[in-house]
């Protein structure tokens, strides 16, 4: 199959790509400690794989209480800054674009990963099910504690401080993480969401927060710099809705007319039903690219690009196992297969170790 669409040029607004293959944000807990600190083992991962059409970072704190999950990178200290600044060059010295990819975990988290021991905070105060990855190991999750209302524009600007400090490291551009069950999205969805003010109830006060800190965001870099990622039927970290097509295409609407560079859909995770939901319907209410992402494959990807249903697919797993991917699907390539044993935490095995072609058949 051509995979002519795939490999044509795109301007995700004011990004431009020489391809659509795009490599998704992919959480692997490798960054330096004390302190979170990007460092050179991730450089090189990052500049093994910049023959991405685009490379979104893996999701990265804006705080200290954004933080989740054992040795993940922040976005945060001098420190942090300067160690995403290495990468950027890295990155953008091969010709490639790289975005960072802004997070607060909110509930999923845990006091030891908190300043101070304190409780992790949430729109509601409900735990979520499962366990935390700590320095410790695993341990349950705790009931969270909900945010006041006053609270509301230190996480707008936890945010914004986040937005500009990824200015000062060289990125290209930002992607707000409002999916998978963090903090944007247990506001947006009603199972973690039960609050009485106006970031609660009604699907325009559920969205508001994600909203309002794409808006703050998109003050920092112009809009055209600024994705957002969503996954409407996501069920991943306890998350529940009822009526996910009618609030994800509030928000696609809202969005859409902050012209944005990108809406980064996640239409396929950790195995939820989508079944019922429309993808399309969101796609026909965002007026910038659309990013779809989720078990695609080379020409699953050509076929969505061709037929209109996205502009450019991102693509997670694969990546981690090819560093050149783009090429292997140019060639039409065996993809080299993943091990689960080496996706977080650790050194280079698992991360680096990976063969390219060109490594392969030398
Ligand atoms: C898997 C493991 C840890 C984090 C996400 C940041 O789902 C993540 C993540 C995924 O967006």
């Amino acid at each position: 199959m051509s995979l002519e669409h795939l490999f044509s040029p795109t301007n995700l607004a004011e990004i431009a790509l020489k391809h659509r293959v795009v490599m998704a944000p992919l959480t692997r807990s490798r960054s330096a400690q004390p302190g979170d600190v990007p460092q050179q083992l991730n450089v090189d991962y990052y500049s093994q794989r910049a023959s991405a059409g685009l490379i979104i970072t893996e999701a990265t704190q804006v705080s200290p209480q954004g933080k989740g999950y054992a040795f993940t990178p922040g976005i945060h200290s001098e420190q942090q800054i300067a160690g995403w600044k290495t990468i950027t060059d890295a990155v953008h010295a091969k010709g490639a674009k790289i975005v960072l990819q802004l997070w607060h975990v909110g509930r999923i988290s845990h006091s030891s990963l908190q300043l101070d021991g304190e409780l992790p905070v949430a729109p509601s105060a409900i735990a979520p099910e499962g366990q935390a990855f700590t320095e410790q190991g695993f341990v349950d999750f705790e009931t969270p504690r909900a945010l006041a209302t006053i609270e509301m524009p230190s996480i707008i600007e936890q945010f914004t401080q986040a937005a500009i400090n990824a200015k000062q490291a060289g990125f290209d551009g930002v992607e707000v993480h409002a999916a998978n069950g963090y903090l944007l999205d247990q506001f947006l969805k009603e199972g973690s969401n039960q609050r009485t003010d106006s970031y609660g109830g009604s699907i325009e006060n559920r969205a508001r927060l994600t909203l309002e800190v794409t808006q703050a965001v998109a003050e920092v870099w112009g809009s055209g710099r600024v994705g957002v990622r969503i996954s409407p039927t996501g069920t991943f970290n306890s998350m529940s809705e009822s009526e996910p097509q009618a609030l994800f295409n509030y928000l696609t609407e809202q969005l859409s007319a902050m012209n944005l560079s990108y809406l980064h859909v996640v239409e396929n995770f950790g195995g939820a039903s989508s079944e019922g939901f429309s993808f399309a319907q969101l796609r026909s209410r965002f007026a910038g690219a659309y990013m779809a992402n989720g078990g695609y494959t080379a020409d699953s990807a050509e076929q969505a690009i061709a037929e209109g249903k996205a502009d450019v697919v991102s693509f997670g797993a694969p990546f981690i196992a090819n560093p050149d991917l783009p090429e292997r699907f140019k060639q039409g390539a065996t993809l080299n297969e993943l091990d689960q044993n080496t996706l977080y935490g650790g050194g280079a095995e698992g991360y680096t170790d990976y063969p390219s072609l060109a490594a392969a058949t030398s």
